[in-house]
């Protein structure tokens, strides 16, 4: 028996209230799409059986680089961070899976699976951290860590990242994602060429040490902490290192690590012809990692991301790209934004899932661009909020995740418990 955070009766009055409606939203949007000869029930059970990963961090504190401001009912631990995932997962049967971040929830990992398993939560890929230095960690990554001049420094941070793999296999995850925040400062500060040369040894070792049925996925991302140069910059060098490493290892894209007005969907498309695309950290932006919430900024972006998904799931045998969130921010409750932005992240998929691909390639081949581009804009307007609530409804969810969220008083309960944090200087990146 899976185990409930959110007391079922709350979910299903707030259901009840709101069925009859979502009824007929459901029947009268059928109806519009059939029209289109598209199907609305096969939409819905593809809906129902995407599941994005929620990130550890992003259910603690929003940060800025600056300053912290904790809220009421922090998280204290890795644990509590579980629980206030599985409410997200119960709500809104999208987040299927935690994506955890090491060391910063480094625990016995039959702890940790345990107390996963109690919600029927399983674990996403790994995360290992060299972009910054740990309590009681002998070199410091301040100039490097994977590509670090010194070879100390380097040999620790191969050695987290094998670290991450072990406690990886004992919770079930099945990949590694490595993002590193090695670069310069300077024109001159380090060779590019050696730099480059330094990760990628660095690299195969790691690979080395994966798992027969894991795979390795590498995070670019254009600059920051770095000014002047990242040794892993962009979907090029992502692109080289995976294809250096081997057919184990996949090309990670977060959707807020590339220069603004970058044609994200394009390198979708790209790293999918060629077997690469490992997998997404999706949220938003505006102006560069601003890690907000999924599709509060550019949710057409989004959906054209998902138009080459949906493409490519029809292209491609074993195409199976892993969704996670990453998101952490100020102003919003945690389990609120993520909520929404798994939400969201389904809403853009069913959208993708709306184009009539027939429609599209024949104007496409007719050279109508006009017609082409239509078919995309009619689909991005279709609101498929009906699809997502009933998929939600049908598997215990609710049909309203945040009205429900607030209805059951969660947060509050959990701040009579969990001690009031300080806040503080920043750091998360
Ligand atoms: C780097 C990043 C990466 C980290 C996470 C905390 O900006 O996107 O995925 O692991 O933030
Ligand atoms: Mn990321
Ligand atoms: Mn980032």
């Amino acid at each position: 028996m899976t185990d409930t955070i959110i007391d079922t009766s709350v979910i299903q009055a707030e259901n009840a209230r709101r069925e009859a409606d979502l009824r007929r939203d459901y029947e009268s949007l059928g109806e519009r799409l059939d029209r289109r000869g598209i199907a609305i029930d096969a939409i819905k059970e593809k809906v129902a059986g995407f599941s994005v990963a929620v990130p550890s961090w992003g259910v603690g504190t929003g940060g800025t680089r600056f300053a912290r401001f904790p809220g009421p009912g922090e998280p204290r631990d890795i644990f509590d961070k579980i629980e206030d995932c599985a409410v997200i997962s119960q709500l809104t049967q999208a987040t299927r899976s935690v994506s955890l971040h090491i060391p910063w929830d480094k625990a016995d990992p039959n702890r940790l699976k345990q107390a996963a398993s109690r919600f029927n939560l399983g674990f996403d890929a790994m995360n290992s951290n060299t972009f910054s230095d740990a309590k009681g960690q002998l070199q410091s990554y301040k100039f490097g860590s994977l590509s670090a001049a010194d070879s100390g420094t380097r040999q620790q941070a191969i050695e987290h990242n094998l670290e991450c793999i072990e406690i990886g296999r004992t919770i079930g995850s099945k990949a590694l994602t490595v993002w590193i925040g090695d670069g310069s400062n300077f024109p001159g500060q380090t060779n590019f060429t050696t730099q480059f040369e330094r990760y990628l040894a660095s690299m195969k070792e790691v690979y080395a040490a994966l798992p027969e049925d894991w795979r390795l996925f590498t995070e670019h991302k254009m600059y920051e902490p770095a000014f002047y140069s990242t040794v892993v910059q962009d979907w090029g060098t992502s692109y080289l290192t995976a294809t250096e490493l081997g057919e184990k290892a996949f090309c990670l894209v977060d959707l807020g690590h590339h220069a603004p007005n970058v044609n994200i969907e394009m390198i979708v498309a790209r790293l999918a012809q060629f077997g690469k695309l490992g997998g997404f950290h999706f949220n938003d932006s505006k102006y560069g990692d601003d890690d907000l919430d999924a599709g509060s900024i550019d949710p057409f972006r989004l959906f054209l991301v998902f138009n080459e998904l949906v493409d490519a799931e029809s292209r491609y045998a074993d195409f199976r790209p892993a969704h996670m969130l990453d998101q952490n921010h100020n102003v919003t409750d945690p389990i609120e934004s993520l909520m929404l932005s798994a939400a969201d992240v389904q809403r853009a998929y069913a959208q993708a899932l709306a184009v009539d691909r027939a429609a599209l390639v024949a104007a496409q081949d007719a050279n109508d661009a006009l017609a082409a581009t239509q078919e995309l804009r009619l689909a991005f307007r279709t609101d498929v909020e009906p699809i997502l609530a009933l998929a939600r409804f049908e598997q215990g969810g609710a049909i309203d995740p945040l009205a429900t969220y607030r209805a059951a008083g969660y947060r509050a309960k959990v701040a009579e418990i969990r001690p009031k944090v300080e806040g503080g200087t920043g750091g998360i990146v």
